[in-house]
């Protein structure tokens, strides 16, 4: 993909299917050739000579005959998106019509774009760096006012800002240290010692507080993942249905209903939630129940956390949480349902769970509901507090260049303290600066772009 990107690329931009309006987008040398050749403007004023970001009203034309009408605006580089010369069609929203006219772009020389192929060349046009990349993709797929916060934040380019003003750091301190070795009898580096010593303890503590700020940033971008389970008939489903505020799930009397896992999503406070149904847990010979239960206990090691749900009114303790999940210290939150059906909220609890926090609710009276989210939140929010800083990391990737710094860093530091020679120290600087332009792509492997690259929807 990388190899080629001197040719022009058109993709849809707008969602598939019918609608009022689409947008063909055409990017590359050749985009406004392209746009030449299938578009006749009302005044007869070719598009080589139509003025930036301005739309003109006009015809799509396929072999001279029209076969929409449409607004066209161009946007020459390195003001566009891409930083190259950018053309926008803006058609009628029939998803035939649409293709037809993308069908004719490719007839007049341009490339189909892969998916995220446009961002990837203004990526690769230097017009943003790879957490902006990131961050236009998130956008697209934000799930919250909280989670639109973060990313327009990394989009407005805060996140690279902070990364080149560590690479700067440490870059003042490498000098230093080659001057060291250029100049063995000036003794550079101990002149200024406590500076370098300052300076990368400083970055070292901002990279530690991003590193920590990934776990939020992450459940943000991707909703906090909270997993009903509980023996079979205890009420799961109807809780799940309590919280959605929609019959989602089937519920019945009969125990062992549910028997796949079920996701839907869920704002709480402003914090995208992940919530899944699953299969009720208990010993049986039925196939298909089996998988449903294994699925149940896969559901529960990737949660964030877990409602056990027990029902009041005949309770029993035969499940058990995985070891996976108490070893990795999931939080839990018993939930006691069907609180309508006995006098006394207060349960015996086994001495395993009696620690956990409760909460005592009757999903089909829908009693306790909001304290329920309440409760939820509560877990959430202990999670959340870092939010109150603007710049966190959103992804795994960022978090593993990140931690990958630290560590170049703190071998740094450790040479530094233990008085090893300079090369040591310009090796792990190196290595600092390498780790930390990967987390703004500027040393990012072709093959690790292309991936990121390829998750984008198609047209962005
Ligand atoms: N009285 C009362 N009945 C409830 C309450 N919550 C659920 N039920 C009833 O309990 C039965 C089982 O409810 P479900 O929500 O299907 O239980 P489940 O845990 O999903 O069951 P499985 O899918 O079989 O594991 C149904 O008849 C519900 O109407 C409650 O708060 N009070
Ligand atoms: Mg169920």
């Amino acid at each position: 993909m990388i190899a080629n990107y001197h040719d022009t690329i058109a993709g849809i931009a707008t969602a598939p299917g019918e609608a009022g309006v689409s947008i063909i987008r055409l990017s590359g040398e050749s985009a406004l050739e392209v746009a030449e050749k299938l578009f006749r403007s009302k005044k007869g004023t070719s598009v080589a000579e139509l003025k930036n970001r301005l739309l003109t009203y006009g015809w799509v034309v396929k072999e001279e005959k029209t076969i929409d009408e449409a607004l066209l605006c161009v946007m020459r580089g390195p003001h566009s998106f891409t930083a190259e010369d950018v053309v926008e069609i803006h058609c009628h929203g029939g998803s035939f019509l649409t293709r037809s006219i993308l069908e004719l772009a490719l007839a007049h020389g341009a490339r189909l774009a892969t998916p995220g192929e446009f961002t990837q060349r203004a990526f690769l046009n230097g017009r943003i760096d790879l957490t902006q990349a990131e961050a236009t993709n998130d956008l697209i797929q934000a799930k919250s006012t909280l989670g639109l916060e973060m990313v327009v934040n990394q989009l407005k380019g805060k996140l690279y800002q902070k990364i080149m003003d560590f690479k700067e750091q440490i870059s003042w301190v490498l000098a230093l240290v080659n001057a060291g070795i250029d100049f063995p009898e000036e003794d550079v580096v101990f002149s200024h010692l406590e500076e370098i010593k300052s300076k990368l303890s400083h970055v070292a503590v901002e990279l530690k507080q991003l590193i920590h700020s990934a776990d939020t940033g992450i459940m943000v971008r991707e909703g906090y993942k909270v997993v009903l389970v509980g023996e079979p008939n205890v009420g799961k489903s109807s809780i799940m249905n309590a919280l959605l505020g929609e019959a989602r799930a089937i519920v019945t009397k009969i125990p062992g209903t549910t028997r796949d896992t079920i996701e839907e999503s869920c704002i709480i406070e402003g914090i995208p939630i992940s919530l899944t149904d699953t299969a009720g847990i208990r010993e049986t010979d039925d196939f298909v129940e089996k998988e449903g239960i294994n699925r149940s206990f896969s559901a529960m090691t990737k949660a964030d956390l877990i409602l056990w749900v027990i029902d009041m009114e005949s309770p029993t303790f035969t499940m058990a949480l995985p070891e996976e999940v108490t070893e990795r210290k999931v939080p839990v939150l018993l939930v006691t349902n069907k609180s309508d059906l006995v006098e006394a909220v207060e349960l015996t609890l086994p001495t395993a769970i009696q620690n956990y926090p409760k909460i005592a609710i009757s999903a089909k009276k829908e009693q306790e509901i909001d304290r329920l989210k309440q409760k939820i939140f509560q877990f959430i929010s202990g999670k959340v507090g870092a939010l109150a800083e603007d710049t966190m990391l959103t992804n795994l990737r960022q978090k593993q260049a990140s931690e990958a710094a630290l560590l170049a860093l703190q071998e740094a530091t450790q040479a530094l303290e233990d008085g090893m020679g300079e090369e040591f120290l310009t090796v792990d600087l190196t290595q600092t600066l390498h780790a930390l332009g990967d987390i703004v792509g500027e040393t990012t492997p072709d093959d690790m772009l292309n991936r990121i690259f390829s998750q984008f929807c198609i047209g962005k």
